[in-house]
């Protein structure tokens, strides 16, 4: 058995956050398949774990946890990498964490949610534009921040730019991006995370790809 045990699904950018910290920490660790698209996030089973119906959750030894920031703040602590090293960088990471979590991650993950993944007849295009608009609005923020500077948070790598990263590394084709819908920061930002020792891509970091696998 492995130390920490990630419940996830390949398509969750939230879960992507916390596996791919695990990663990049080299810790020992391993994703329990959750199949949300069944709705297993629904069932009582899962509910007892996660009250809030949410991936991911996160056990190691007898602690459980939710919320993809609380996990990214537990690992930097476990590990010493990625967390703050001032109180002023501590207040930044929490500031783009928190933005992440409600104006990017957010509407990203409901946004190709309604394009890939809902039944047809919960598919609506107004719904489609405004969440894009969102999306887009969220982006542009991040890129104009990133438009002078390596990271988000610090001048090195820390928690908020994995935070960031949850719906970043899935193919764009997913969101339906045109050609010229391009943000020239992200992209070279992405290039660098990509760096990263022990970097992977959310597809072969957790189970449940292509729709339907478990492994
Ligand atoms: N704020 C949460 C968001 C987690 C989240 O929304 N996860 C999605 C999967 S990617 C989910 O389980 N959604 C179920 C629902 O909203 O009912 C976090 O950062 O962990």
């Amino acid at each position: 058995m492995a130390e920490y045990a990630l419940h996830c699904f390949a398509q969750s950018g939230h879960s992507y956050k916390a596996a791919l910290m695990l990663a990049l920490c080299d810790a020992d660790w391993e994703p329990v398949f959750v199949d949300f698209f069944n709705g297993e996030a629904r069932s009582p089973e899962f509910r007892a774990v996660n009250a809030m119906g949410e991936c991911p959750v996160l056990t190691h030894g007898d602690l459980t946890m939710t919320q993809s920031g609380v996990m990214l703040d537990y690992l930097s602590k476990q590990f010493g990498r990625f967390g703050p090293a001032t109180e002023e960088e501590h207040r930044e990471i929490l500031r783009w964490v928190l933005f992440e979590n409600h104006k990017l991650n957010s509407f990203q993950g409901i946004y190709r949610f309604m394009l890939q993944f809902a039944p047809e007849k919960a598919r609506n295009e107004d719904v489609n534009r405004f969440l894009k608009g969102r999306v887009t609005a969220a982006l542009a923020v991040l890129d104009d921040h990133l438009k002078d500077r390596e990271w988000i948070a610090a001048d090195r790598a820390t928690v908020a730019d994995i935070a960031c990263s949850g719906y970043l590394f899935y193919p764009r084709e997913e969101y339906g991006w045109s050609e010229d819908e391009r943000w020239s920061s992200i992209e070279a930002w992405q290039e660098r995370v990509k760096a990263l020792p022990g970097w992977k891509a959310p597809y072969d970091l957790m189970p449940g790809y292509p729709l339907g696998a478990k492994t």
